[in-house]
């Protein structure tokens, strides 16, 4: 289980996080929690609006060896996923790293690691609008979610899929998280231009998107417009 702990106003959680973990300051299974930031960020340094009322949290994990951290973004997915049914409420992911609510963004997962005194660190970063959302995204202000209800049940998901994936591997992730795949079999445009239909991931998280010639294109890195 984790050790949660609690913070006001920080710069960034998974900053802290690794600062924390450099200071020898918390296991390796800890939870940071923040009320607001004022630098939160998603990923190549993009800005992740964070007013207070919503979640800021950071897992801190030890990478083990042939486990890799690509893995966790689908995996803390599903374990968000999962939490939002509980309460009520049909998310979808959004390759690679995307909750969506309503066709719109409700939570971002930023996974960074880092090698400290030879374990390899793994910070995964999640934000999720509970009150407020920027005007092209969406929250949950009309369910009323208490914070620490949240992170409670999401714990129990997320530690009950890591076991599974300890045991079984990225395969029953991989098969839970395209059941909510965003866009799955529609049309698609991608950021370095390919487009086609988004038809599935592969067994390591690539997207597989075919093309209007029928081919299958296998895309590692870009985002979905
Ligand atoms: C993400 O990045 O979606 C990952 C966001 C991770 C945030 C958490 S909060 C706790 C932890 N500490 C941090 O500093 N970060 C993590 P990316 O896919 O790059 O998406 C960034 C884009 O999402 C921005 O360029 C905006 O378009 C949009 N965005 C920014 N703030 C948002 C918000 N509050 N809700 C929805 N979309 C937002």
């Amino acid at each position: 289980m984790f050790d949660i702990i609690n913070f006001g106003k920080v710069e960034s959680t998974n900053k802290l996080a690794f600062k924390l973990i450099e200071e020898g300051r918390i296991s390796r299974n800890s939870i940071i929690i923040a009320d607001s930031q004022i630098s939160g960020r998603g990923r190549h340094d993009r800005v992740w609006e964070s007013p207070e009322g919503n979640l800021y949290m950071s897992l801190v994990m030890r990478l083990q060896d042939n486990f890799r951290a690509t893995d966790y973004s689908f995996l803390a997915a599903c374990a968000v996923g999962d939490t939002l049914k509980s309460f009520g409420i049909e998310s979808l992911y959004k390759w690679p790293n995307d909750i969506m609510f309503r066709n719109k963004k409700l939570a971002g997962i930023l996974i960074q690691t880092e090698n400290i005194n030879q374990i390899n660190n793994m910070v995964i970063g999640i934000g999720l609008n509970l009150v407020s959302a920027p005007q092209y995204a969406i929250s949950l202000s009309e369910y009323n979610i208490k914070r620490d209800d949240f992170v409670e049940k999401f714990i129990k998901s997320f530690s009950s899929y890591d076991l599974e994936y300890q045991q079984f591997g990225f395969r029953v992730i991989r098969n839970k998280w395209r059941q909510n795949c965003y866009k799955l079999n529609e049309q698609i445009i991608l950021s370095n231009g390919v487009s086609g239909i988004l038809r599935d991931i592969d067994d390591t998280g690539n997207l597989l998107i075919v093309d209007e010639l029928g081919n299958i294109q296998k895309i590692t890195v870009a985002e979905i417009l």
